[in-house]
């Protein structure tokens, strides 16, 4: 029998519009709108920041704090949604201008990490396993302000201490080379899979690969996807798209680069991704600016729907016609094979 994915969201693609050089264009959602969304929209996980769970999450205590956590949890669950992972957002914060983790300042320091250690909470509050990191602010704009050796030190204590706060967590490290700063550390799921290594529990370190990071770092997502799946190290996917190096996009799955799109279908599919562990599947994608409010979501919509139209072209590729061309390293032939296929 085929396999099924699971597919996540979060509250986060259905966004306002607001982009650096204007402001909102549509009006805020409640969440309660949003879940309700989800379901009915393919969704069968959901995906939290800390503060997504617990908004002012920095003014409330741990009690009130978790309290906000089961309330979210029940009502997730009463939409008929799993939560797939949560993510302390570590770049919003005064406290977080400089990077978290690898901050200059000892303070700021101590301060993502109480906050790693309070979303492993709401995790468990929430019955996921998987925490998610994405490490936003830590890199540099001025080359001499930090010392990759010493911030790879910071980030492997930081992780430490979490791994040792609870023997069950799981944390996935989704790397992206600039934005918002212009290097940062762990930029590839290469630096992420030999970080794991550095950490103490590194069967219980992996990876959260997204399409347009990769393009951003010059990498071939595909390439990247099946290098991580290869290690059983990729336990959630950021499906999107992205036209060349630029600004990070989120445009949606499939459209900028078909052909990219479909190599990682494939790739998806020849190693089973999720089958085992129900690793979910995410488009995080974002509405265009001029997209209304009762369209806010067609934009993660259409890319589940281009995804399942991928994968049957996936399932239906001649493939032991690919692989007698690939014997007789008639590559040309099998370029033409891809794309008669995908023209139908
Ligand atoms: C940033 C990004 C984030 C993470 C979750 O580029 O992709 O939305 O996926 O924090
Ligand atoms: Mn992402």
């Amino acid at each position: 029998m085929s396999q099924s994915y699971r597919f996540s969201i979060g509250p986060w693609n259905i966004s306002e519009g607001r982009d650096p050089y204007g402001p909102e264009t549509r009006a805020p959602q409640a969440m309660a709108t949003k879940l309700a969304q989800f379901k009915k929209g393919g969704f069968d996980a959901v995906m939290f920041h800390d503060d997504d769970v617990v908004p002012n999450i920095d003014d409330k205590n741990s009690a009130q704090v978790l309290k906000e956590a089961r309330e979210l949890r029940k009502q997730a669950e009463g939409e008929g949604l799993a939560i797939e992972m949560v993510a302390p957002r570590l770049w919003f914060s005064p406290q977080t201008i400089d990077g978290g983790f690898t901050s200059n300042r000892a303070s700021d320091r101590e301060y993502a990490l109480k906050r790693s250690l309070q979303t492993i909470d709401i995790a468990a509050e929430m019955g996921t396993d998987l925490l998610v990191l994405w490490l936003a602010r830590e890199g540099t704009y001025v080359r001499e302000s930090k010392s990759a050796a010493r911030s790879l030190q910071y980030l492997v204590d930081a992780v430490d201490k979490m791994l040792a706060h609870s023997p069950s967590i799981r944390i996935a490290i989704e790397p992206k080379p600039n934005e918002p700063v212009d290097v940062a550390y762990l930029p590839t799921p290469g630096h992420v899979l030999a970080f794991s290594h550095l950490t103490a529990a590194p069967n219980r370190v992996g990876c959260v690969i997204e399409t347009a990071h990769c393009i951003l770092a010059g990498l071939d997502p595909v390439d990247e996807i099946e290098f991580a799946l290869a290690q059983n190290k990729l336990w959630s996917l950021h499906l999107n798209d992205q036209n060349g190096l630029k600004f990070d996009q989120d445009k949606p799955f499939g459209s900028s680069n078909l052909r990219t799109a479909f190599g990682q279908v494939m790739a998806i599919e020849r190693h089973h991704f999720g089958a085992k562990d129900g690793s979910c599947i995410a488009f995080d994608t974002h509405a265009f600016r001029t997209s209304e409010v009762k369209n806010g979501l067609d934009h993660a919509i259409n890319s589940r729907k281009t995804f399942l139209r991928l994968l049957e072209k996936a399932r239906s590729f001649n493939q032991s016609l690919a692989d007698q061309l690939i014997a007789a390293r008639d590559y040309q032939a099998l370029d033409q094979l891809v794309l008669d296929h995908l023209l139908g």
